[in-house]
């Protein structure tokens, strides 16, 4: 409905700016990582996830895309965080019609057919997540790319999850314990890091991302489900990414 942003013609990226001024910013995301162009650092500290299994969590389709909210201690540290520790708050994905497009990063152009999200916030130096969510360095999102091929088994719990949440405004929250470490790719200390935004209104550039090299599997009928889900307007949820921004005068620099 008008008024209110989401992926459509009318109401999507190519408008947010008109009530969201952060928008048109010289450091928004996505982007698109030309591999060739980024510059190899060793960071002093390796990067950190101090994940474990979530108790009870609560998932929802809010007609944007599949939010999963976390309340335990995990934690980020290390890469281009260095010594700060940022606090994991909740988990979304972005994906596409069919698997040629979906992700909100693209890696030499190619786009793949979904991305997570991983939201942490500096918890350390801001009250609340709206506050930090607002600040150049409140931030850190931890992207990863899913990739047809060996299914991971965290995902499946997700996907399971999926299934009960079709309508927007539904929730579920899991009887079991969720696999939250189980969910990372191998090795994440491969990545791409670079200044960026909430790919999302309002927008705000207070994103320190990391987007691993590693992707994770799933299914093609894992693709389906979430495509089955269903959009504000009743129609299927699908292409809620926003296309990559330029990069301006930013590097994008790579593990070494
Ligand atoms: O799309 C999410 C949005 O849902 C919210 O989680 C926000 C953090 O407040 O992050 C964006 S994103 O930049 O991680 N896509
Ligand atoms: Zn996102």
């Amino acid at each position: 409905c008008a008024g209110t942003w989401g992926y459509r013609d009318d109401n999507g990226p190519s408008v947010w700016a008109r009530d969201y001024p952060k928008a048109a910013g010289q450091r928004q995301s996505p982007v698109n990582i030309d591999s060739g162009s980024t510059k190899a650092v060793k960071h002093d500290h390796a990067l950190k996830a101090d994940y474990s299994p979530e108790p009870k969590m609560s998932c929802v389709n809010n007609g944007l895309t599949f939010v999963a909210t976390i309340n335990g201690d995990n934690f980020i540290s290390g890469g281009p965080l260095d010594t700060k520790s940022y606090k994991l708050a909740s988990f979304h994905f972005h994906w596409g019609s069919n698997d040629s497009h979906g992700s909100e990063h693209t890696i030499n152009s190619q786009a793949y057919p979904a991305e997570l999200h991983l939201v942490h916030w500096n918890y350390n130096k801001y009250d609340t997540f709206a506050e930090a969510a607002a600040a150049d360095d409140g931030l850190s999102v931890l992207g990863v790319m899913l990739k047809i091929g060996e299914p991971n088994a965290a995902l499946k719990q997700v996907f399971d999850a999926m299934e009960k949440v079709k309508s927007p405004g539904t929730n579920f929250v899991m009887t079991s314990a969720f696999d939250l470490p189980g969910l990372l790719p191998g090795d994440i200390n491969k990545f791409y890091t670079y200044p960026g935004s909430l790919t999302t209104p309002p927008c705000h550039e207070s994103v320190t991302w990391i987007v691993c090299q590693e992707t994770i599997g799933c299914s093609k009928e894992q693709l389906s489900t979430l495509r089955s889900l269903k959009n504000n307007d009743n129609n299927h949820l699908v292409n809620n990414f926003r296309p990559v921004m330029p990069l301006g005068n930013r590097t994008i620099c790579c593990s070494n």
